[in-house]
């Protein structure tokens, strides 16, 4: 990792493209002295001369060309979002406008900013932990107001703080070990023993916790996957349609009209939903059909819920029956379509098969709304219950927490089988070690680096 960080960074930090402002951000030790050479503001006093958090009105200007019509935001060291000098250059958002700004602070001697790089030196300037960091990603990237909450919980220290006090008791419990190897081992009372053996146990569990917490904010992280099955022509592509509102995918009276997988995001009541129609064919003729029963089968094993729509306006056929019987053990909901039609479903065969069915018609959009409600019901009331409390974790995270878990395993069964507390000692170690990576307390650069690069530039 490129530790250096005397130089100053610049970057445009927000989307190109026209927008009404647009904002070039500085940050390090330069800043100050980049902004009084190519600012000028009314009353011609130079910006390092400004009180820190003050915004002034002017303009930039290359020489004595002008550049653009800006406000600029001084924020002194330490109170910064990097703990560095930042200086912010509010512009009108064309793109052009931005370059120019951006180039002529890079001339003036700032470096581009890599991505993610305010965020890495908030971090290195110890402001915020590893945890914290992450989260602002997940935070820029909520699709929801609930992963928005979940993120914004991160960064005021949910997991964070867990983590740090689950650090805490390890240390807690690895020095007692340790003063006990510096005993002789046979003088260790069994009942000592027992007392640390019920201690990892414990840190143990608090970690199991947090993996198991980490499932349940995943729905709302990444939303919950829900796909849309059933035989050709019952009205799937439709559903999605109607759930949209939006012409989305083709609907045709022709048997077979969808062949790929579209998939689509929407929020439902604060949950992500991702919603796939796939095709309806059971038994694929040809190469194309092949696929798309491969594809099908693919995004219903991955599924969180199965919405197996029928059409009610007909009997029950021979592939509704396979489509059934396929689905076994899943989260269905039946869907029974085209209520506006003359009905001749069996419905009690539909009753004996699944708790939840909901009627409905895409076509005239009739009851989409209680089949939302069913869905979001799934989701509050059935394995992802609430997000009060929950503590959210990334990939990264949840692969330190699981291998710090199983690290405590085998040290519980050193101990439990008397082997000598230095084995004990070292896994506590590496666990320790495990999560020190989650905060940053004990991370590589490589480590650093990769979850950096998944920022975008500017922040
Ligand atoms: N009357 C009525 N017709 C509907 C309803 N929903 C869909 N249809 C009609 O049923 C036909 C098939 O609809 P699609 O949405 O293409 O059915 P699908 O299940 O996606 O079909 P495939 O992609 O071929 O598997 C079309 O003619 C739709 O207009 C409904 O609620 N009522
Ligand atoms: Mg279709």
């Amino acid at each position: 990792m490129d530790t250096k960080i005397d130089d100053t960074i610049v970057a445009i930090s927000t989307p190109i493209g026209e927008s009404a402002i647009g904002i070039v951000r500085m940050s390090g030790g330069s800043s100050l002295k980049i902004a009084d050479r190519i600012f000028k503001g009314k009353d011609g006093i130079l910006p390092s001369k400004f009180k820190s958090h003050t915004i002034r009105y002017g303009w930039i200007r290359n020489k004595a060309k002008p550049i653009d019509e800006v406000l600029l935001t001084l924020m002194r060291a330490p109170k910064t979002y990097t703990r560095e000098d930042i200086v912010e250059i509010s512009s009108h958002g064309g793109a052009v406008s931005l370059r120019k700004i951006l180039e002529l602070v890079i001339n003036c001697g700032a470096r581009l900013a890599e991505p993610g790089e305010f965020t890495k030196r908030a971090f290195l300037n110890g402001r915020i932990d590893l945890a914290k960091a992450e989260a602002v990603l997940d935070i820029i990237r909520a699709k929801t107001d609930t992963a928005l909450k979940l993120g914004v919980e991160q960064l005021s220290g949910g997991l964070s703080n867990k983590i740090k006090s689950i650090r805490k008791e390890l240390i807690d419990i690895l020095a007692h070990i340790e003063a006990d190897i510096d005993f002789c081992e046979e003088d260790i009372e069994t009942n000592s023993r027992k007392i640390l053996v019920n201690k990892i146990n414990n840190v143990s569990k608090q970690l199991e916790v947090i993996i198991l917490d980490s499932q349940k904010s995943n729905f709302f992280r990444e939303g919950i996957k829900v796909t849309i099955c059933g035989r050709p022509n019952v009205g799937k592509s439709s559903l999605l349609n109607a759930i949209l509102r939006k012409e989305r995918a083709i609907v045709t009276p022709i048997a077979g009209t969808t062949r790929d997988i579209i998939e689509e995001f929407i929020n439902l009541g604060g949950v992500g939903i991702r919603l796939v129609d796939t095709a309806g064919v059971v038994k694929p003729k040809d190469l194309i059909e092949h696929h798309a029963v491969r594809l099908a089968k693919n995004s219903i094993a991955l599924s969180d819920i199965v919405l197996l729509v029928f059409d009610s306006s007909q009997k029950l056929t021979q592939r509704d029956f396979h489509l059934i019987k396929e689905l076994k053990g899943k989260d269905v909901i039946a869907v029974l379509n085209k209520i506006d039609l003359p009905q001749r479903i069996q419905i009690g065969k539909i009753r004996k098969e699944f708790k939840k069915i909901v009627s409905v018609s895409s076509l005239k959009q009739k009851n989409i709304d209680k089949l939302e409600k069913a869905i979001a019901g799934f989701v509050y009331k059935g394995k992802v219950i609430s997000s009060e409390g929950l503590i959210t974790t990334n990939a990264r995270q949840i692969g330190e927490i699981k291998q710090a878990r199983d690290l405590l395993d085998k040290a519980k069964n050193s101990f439990i089988k008397e082997l000598s507390l230095e084995f004990v000692a070292l896994d506590l170690k590496l666990a320790l070690d495990c999560l020190g990576r989650i905060t940053g307390e004990a991370v590589d650069s490589a480590i650093l680096d990769k979850i950096f690069s998944e920022f975008c530039i500017g922040k």
